[in-house]
C-alpha cells in the first residue's frame, strides 16, 4: 500500500501534494513502482503532534480534483479519514476501501457507511493517550474485539475486514515495537493484518534520523512484520520496498 498525502501537514511529506498535478503524479509513480493499493488521506491523522482538524468540506475539496484520476489508474484506493462523510462521498467517487485510523469507534455512521458499501474496510487500533504501563498487545486485542462487534452489528462482513495495530499511535517506541513483534498474537482473528510503520517516530528512538532519513529503519520493521504474519504494509517508498520484499522472499524460497 502506497500512501498519497493530499495534505499541508502530514508528519514526513505534508504539503508535497497538496496541488492536485503533484498528487496525481506521484500516484502513477507509487503504483508504477509496484504499489497494489493506494492510500489516499487529506486530514494528517499525526500521532505526533497537534494536526489542524480538517473541517468535512476542506477535507472533501483536497480529494475532489485527485481522488478520480487516482482512482483511473486502475489500482484499488483506499480512503484515509476519520469522518463517515468522506468515506461515503470518496466509495461513491470510485474508492474500494475505507482506512478508518479510529477502527470504527469514532464516527458513528462510519460502519453503516462502510456496510451499506459492501467496501473493505481498515480497522485500525488507536488511542487518545500514550500509558507505557499497559499491555499494548491486550490494549489492541480488546479494541479489535471491539471494533469488531460494532462491524458484526452495521452488518459488514467478516471477510472485508482488515487489521491494524496502528504503529505509532497512542503507544510509546517499545509499545510501537512490541505490536511488530508481536504480530502474531492477532493472527487469531483471521483477518488480513496491515502495518505502517514507514518513517515513523519510533525509529528515531533506536537510531535518531528526520522522517525523511527512515528509510533503512523502514524497511526493517516491514520485513519483519511481514515475518511476522504482515499481509498489507503501508510505505511511502514504495520502490525500495517492493525491492526489500522480493529479496527476502527469495531467501525465503531457498531455506
Ligand atoms: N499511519 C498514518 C496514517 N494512516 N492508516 C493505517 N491503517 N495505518 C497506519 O499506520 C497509518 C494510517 C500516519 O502516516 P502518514 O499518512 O504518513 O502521516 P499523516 O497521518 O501525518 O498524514
Amino acid at each position: 500500500m502506497g500512501v498519497l498525502n493530499v495534505t499541508p501537514d502530514s508528519f514526513s511529506d505534508g504539503g508535497r501534494f497538496l496541488d492536485p498535478p503533484a498528487a496525481l503524479a506521484h500516484a502513477r509513480r507509487l503504483a508504477a513502482e509496484g504499489a497494489d493499493i493506494l492510500d489516499i488521506g487529506a486530514e494528517s491523522t499525526r500521532p505526533y503532534g497537534n494536526a489542524v482538524k480538517v473541517p468535512l468540506d476542506e477535507e472533501r475539496t483536497r480529494l475532489a480534483p485527485v481522488l478520480p484520476a487516482v482512482v483511473s489508474l486502475g489500482i484499488p484506493v483506499s480512503i484515509d479519514t476519520l469522518k463517515a462523510a468522506v468515506a461515503a462521498w470518496a466509495l461513491e467517487a470510485g474508492a474500494a476501501i475505507v482506512n478508518d485510523v479510529w477502527g470504527l469507534q469514532r464516527d458513528p455512521d462510519m460502519a453503516p457507511v462502510v456496510a451499506a458499501h459492501g467496501a473493505p474496510v481498515i480497522i485500525m487500533h488507536n488511542r487518545e493517550t500514550v500509558d507505557p504501563a499497559i499491555d499494548i498487545v491486550a490494549d489492541v486485542t480488546a479494541f479489535f474485539e471491539r471494533s469488531l462487534a460494532i462491524a458484526a452489528r452495521a452488518g459488514i462482513a467478516r471477510e472485508r475486514i482488515v487489521l491494524d495495530p496502528g504503529i505509532g499511535f497512542g503507544k510509546t517506541p517499545q509499545q510501537s515495537l512490541i505490536c511488530i513483534a508481536r504480530l502474531d498474537a492477532w493472527r487469531g482473528f483471521g483477518a488480513p493484518l496491515l502495518v505502517g510503520a514507514s518513517r515513523k517516530r519510533f525509529i528515531n528512538s533506536i537510531v535518531q534520523t528526520e522522517p525523511a532519513e527512515r528509510l533503512g529503519g523502514s524497511l526493517a520493521a516491514h520485513l519483519l512484520a511481514v515475518e511476522n504474519g504482515a499481509a498489507i504494509i503501508r510505505v511511502h517508498d514504495v520502490a525500495p520496498t517492493v525491492q526489500a520484499l522480493a529479496v527476502a522472499a527469495a531467501i525465503r524460497r531457498a531455506r
